[in-house]
């Protein structure tokens, strides 16, 4: 199996910078590198990563994308004096040359190139390169917004013309909208090209209206360019998170891309006093996660803006983290996305209504008056961003803990245990269907008994939530006592949020204490049973459509991810029965996509007969594996209708499960 991640950094790239005052083009500096570097190497990430050498871009590859003539000028700027290098410059917009700028710009593309060919060769699994010049903002024939050439287009075509890939995903998740790669792929449907940016109505740079939300794309392109403008400062975690589940993850499903590319600009993090937004690094922890489910785990980061230079750092390394399989950190702050991230995430959703399946079975329509239009701009920024680093100090301490000295635990009995794989530890013995029945009544009258606690399960979810073992796997007689029986033991040891999903015939409803401390989803095929009117017991009936492919994407990101990170559990439990309705492929995208909460302390019991789910998820629990999936299908009506009903009854408590402005 592929596996590791590459890096690609040259200190060379540092070599140019801005020669003369422009307050617009000051925040371009050669220490962004540096200090994510440095960053890097503090984390001991530097180390794991496979290290690739840069290499110039050819003009070949360069004319992939840009013109000669535009070439042409960026090759002149080598002998340039600095009035004539000033001069080039303020022929472009927000634009700035050096002598060295044509050397960087071909080193800066051909380290992206060099990530490009490693992960589509499969030497890694993927990678980021940290590079400058930028790229995103670049054009045919016009440099911009730092930007020479573009990187991220360039590496895309060249993964066509060199390996022949069909499908592209292109995220930008830099705070400006990469305008430069709209107008390149506009009318290619073999690109599907992802933007979020600071907007304000138009308000913002680059003041384009072709970066609003109805710019979908040209031609045979339409549908394949989705703009997500924010029309307010001060966006946050769950706003973007938000804007993943709702808007990009469905789509990008659907599209099925063959590579990701990310456009990995960090100025929409905090403290950076260009996006001016909310984001905290381990946000991009968790849009890196989620990413790295796509096109078999080929996942290229490729780094853009990012000006605040701790925040730019730290969320690099929480980038790279990610991808070397690090436990993603609990995502910090209130789970409610703010009321003009809705709207926009609205607007969008219904201008791409009419080309995407996903986004058939909900109701959209545009949002008829925004919220924030002719709002006051807001007030210019005063402090130096010492605030930020501060608050980052402090904030980085208290949410990144030692990684777990056991990976995953398994405790089974010997003549069921699992293939043992790198990474796992074995302890024997499960409990019993008598002791899953004795440690429930136990705990309910406030007693141990003795003969539980001996069982291997009960210590297991103790060396959970001790953070001995990142994550746990039994299998069981009876996953459902087994379940409520490890409920109970964490409840006991001072769990405050434990989400469990109970998938399959569930023929017996474990007695669990609530107060809210469980939140239990039930997934099976058969109709919902009588409401309970509790947000903490739901219901999801489901069940596989015939032909290959899955629709299991749609309720995963309409309702099972929203609902776990509203809860912000601090332990979750997956219990996987006889009888299911769900695939063997969905339980395991599932299982590891929930890897993203509580710190990644998940319990997986499954049923001792199902060896296909034990071997799926052992998998997916000890490293990422890159799951292949299907092309989407729409779901059975019955289905999407009572998914429908459940969500109306819980999104005003289950904020992230909301994805209307009202
Ligand atoms: N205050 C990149 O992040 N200046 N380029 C905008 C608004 C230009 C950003 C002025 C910003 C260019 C790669
Ligand atoms: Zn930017």
């Amino acid at each position: 199996m592929v596996s590791g991640t590459a890096l690609v950094y040259d200190e060379e790239m540092m070599s140019y910078c801005l020669l003369w005052d422009d307050p617009e083009c000051a925040i371009e500096v050669p220490e962004r590198l540096a200090s994510s570097y440095k960053r890097l190497q503090d984390y001991d990430l530097v180390n794991r990563c496979v290290q690739l050498p840069v290499r110039e871009a050819t003009e070949e590859e360069i004319t992939l994308v840009h013109s000669p003539e535009y070439l042409e000028v960026v090759k002149n700027t080598q002998t340039m004096d600095v009035d004539e290098l000033k001069e080039t410059s303020q022929k472009y917009v927000a634009a700035y040359f050096h002598q060295n700028s044509y050397r960087c710009a071909k080193i800066s593309l051909g380290g992206t190139l060099q990530l490009v060919d490693a992960v589509m060769s499969g030497d890694s699994l993927n990678g980021m390169a940290l590079i400058r010049p930028p790229g995103h903002h670049s054009q045919r024939s016009e440099s911009n917004g730092f930007c020479v050439f573009n990187n991220v287009a360039v590496a895309a075509e060249y993964a066509k013309s060199k390996y022949n890939v069909q499908r592209i995903l292109i995220v930008d998740w830099d705070v400006h909208h990469g305008q430069g790669i709209q107008y390149i792929f506009e009318d290619d449907p073999s690109v599907l090209y992802f933007s979020w940016h600071r907007y304000e109505h138009g308000s913002f740079w680059p003041n384009l209206r072709e970066s609003d939300y109805d710019s979908i794309g040209k031609g045979k392109g339409t549908g394949f360019n989705i703009n997500l403008p924010w029309n307010q400062i001060g966006m946050g975690n769950a706003d973007y998170i938000a804007a993943f589940f709702h808007v990009l993850l469905p789509l990008a499903f659907e599209f099925n891309p063959e590579l990701v590319l990310v456009s990995a600009g960090y100025d929409s993090g905090v403290g950076d006093p260009e996006g001016r937004m909310c984001a905290t690094p381990e946000c991009y922890a968790h849009l890196t996660h989620m990413l790295m489910h796509l096109a078999g785990g080929k996942l290229c980061m490729i780094l853009e803006g990012g000006y605040h230079l701790r925040s730019l750092s730290e969320s690099a390394s929480m980038t790279v983290r990610t991808l070397l399989g690090d436990p993603v950190p609990k995502l910090s702050g209130e789970m409610t996305p703010c009321y003009s991230a809705l709207e926009s995430i609205q607007n969008t959703r219904h201008a791409h209504s009419p080309y995407w399946k996903c986004l058939l079975h909900d109701e959209t329509r545009l949002v008829q008056e925004m919220s924030t239009k002719g709002m006051p701009a807001p007030e210019p920024l005063q402090t130096d961003g010492s605030a930020a680093d501060e608050l980052l100090e402090n904030h980085m301490k208290k949410i990144l803990h030692p990684t777990p000295p056991i990976t995953t635990l398994v405790v089974a009995p010997v003549e069921n245990t699992p293939n043992i794989l790198e990474g796992m530890q074995l302890e024997e013995g499960t409990l019993t269907t008598q002791q899953a029945i004795n440690v429930t009544s136990a705990f309910n009258q406030g007693e141990l008994n003795e003969n539980v606690l001996n069982s291997k399960l009960l210590p297991a979810v103790e060396k959970l939530l001790n953070r001995k073992t990142r994550n746990c796997i039994t299998v069981s007689p009876n996953v459902y006592l087994s379940a409520a029986a490890a409920i109970q033991q964490a409840l006991h040891l001072g769990s405050e949020r434990v989400f469990c999903v109970l998938i399959g015939d569930v023929d017996m409803k474990p007695e669990i204490a609530n107060e809210g401390k469980t939140l239990c989803l039930t997934i099976s095929g058969d109709k919902m049973p009588e409401k309970t009117h509790s947000p903490y017991v739901t219901f999801l009936q489901w069940k596989e459509t015939p032909h290959g492919g899955s629709s299991f994407f749609y309720p995963l990101f309409r309702f099972l991810l929203p609902l776990a990170y509203s809860y912000q559990p601090d332990l979750v439990i997956l219990a996987v029965g006889s009888n299911r309705s769900v695939g063997t492929m969905d339980i395991a995208l599932l299982t590891s996509l929930l890897q993203a909460l509580a710190d990644g302390a998940v319990l997986a019991v499954v049923t001792e007969t199902e060896k296909e789910i034990i071997g799926a998820l052992s998998n997916v629990l000890v490293k990422c594996a890159s799951l292949g999936f299907g092309p989407y299908n729409a779901p059975a009506n019955d289905c999407a209708q009572s998914l429908t009903q459940e969500l109306t009854v819980l999104e005003t408590k289950w904020r992230m499960l909301q994805c209307l402005a009202k």
